[in-house]
């Protein structure tokens, strides 16, 4: 199959590349895309050198599927030339997300909604990725009421330039700034802009993405989205009310059940997920699970995952998995 991954010398561009190789993905023929000054150089694919070519080259270049991760305008302009040339795209950007027309997807949580009508596809941000999957199970079987959710997000969420303000600022340096605040020894409770309610975009991306992708708009979502200065994973404190009450080892057991969760959970031996743990993997990592004594039929839960690969390159390459195996594509 010809993939196009639009966006390739970046954080999570690179990280498809890397998770295409490892799921060993059947890639024919790679087609890198960068910005024009990138035209040109050489990125190695399985032993294979590939020259980076322009979105309007590729196109012409007819891929199978694109996965792009170029940021929102870049796909706002493309994604549509790609999919009137008939090539599949899935978008890491959030210009597609919330468009009533664009399906939002998390495979193991809503897969199932997929067809060839589907030319451009939405991967969802990245700390709602492993929100969901921890959801799904609980909310069948329990039905989820309402979802109050910490996160303690890695700077690599913002990208190159914010890792580089946490290694400059750990080693003295006064360089370039991701952040209006110095990062390193601190938290900044401020990812992306602020909404007129008081919301950041990202906290308010956690809300609305929930819902769609859970197709279920009662359940009720409050998020707080925090930078931490951690490099591998974003964590997150989740405290859950349900409609109907659970039995604690019976959760537990639901969530080892599920495919892409790993719950390690076992506080007398001081083992709790923990993001130098999750980095690099591609499971949601789940431990804590205790219940809220404040509030009946509620639980609390600690849920981290690599958010460059669950959160980014390893849902969207599962989601071309997907359509690969719905004979939808290639
Ligand atoms: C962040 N979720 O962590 C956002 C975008 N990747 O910055």
């Amino acid at each position: 199959m010809k993939v196009a991954v639009v966006g390739a010398t970046g954080l999570v561009g690179s990280e498809m590349l890397t998770v295409l190789a490892e799921r060993n993905f059947p890639v024919t023929e790679l087609i890198p895309v960068a910005s024009e000054r990138s035209k040109g150089k050489e990125i190695e694919f399985k032993g294979k050198k590939y020259k980076v070519v322009t979105a309007q080259d590729a196109i012409a270049l007819k891929p199978d599927v694109a996965l792009f991760s170029a940021g929102g305008s870049t796909s706002t302009e493309f994604a549509p030339l790609f999919a009137e040339a008939g090539i599949t795209v899935i978008d890491n950007s959030s210009a597609w997300r919330m468009d009533p027309s664009k399906k939002l997807i998390v495979p193991e949580v809503n897969g199932d909604v997929l067809t060839a009508e589907d030319k451009i596809i939405a991967n969802p941000n990245c700390s709602t990725i492993q929100m969901v999957v921890v959801m799904k199970p609980l909310h069948e079987k329990y039905k989820i009421k309402r979802v109050v959710v910490s996160t303690y997000q890695s700077v690599t969420g913002t990208g190159v330039a914010a890792v580089k303000q946490l290694n400059d600022e750990r080693a003295g340096i006064d360089g370039e700034k991701a952040y209006p605040h110095q990062i390193d020894l601190n938290v900044i409770p401020q990812i992306d802009v602020f909404q007129d309610n008081g919301y950041t975009k990202e906290e308010m991306k956690m809300i609305k993405e929930t819902n769609k992708i859970m197709r279920d708009d009662s359940i009720r979502v409050t998020a707080t989205t925090v930078r931490i200065p951690v490099i591998g994973g974003h964590s997150e404190s989740v405290n859950i009310e349900f409609e109907n009450d659970f039995d604690l080892q019976e959760v537990r057991d639901l969530l080892a059940a599920q495919e892409g969760i790993i719950v390690v959970d076992n506080p007398a031996k001081l083992e709790y997920p923990m993001p130098k743990d999750a980095h690099g993997k591609d499971e949601v990592f789940v431990g804590r699970i205790r219940r809220d004594e404040s509030q009946d039929k509620t639980l609390n839960l600690w849920v981290v995952a690599d958010n460059l690969r669950k959160g980014a390159a390893t849902n969207a390459v599962q989601v071309a998995e997907l359509l690969h195996k719905k004979q939808l594509i290639g």
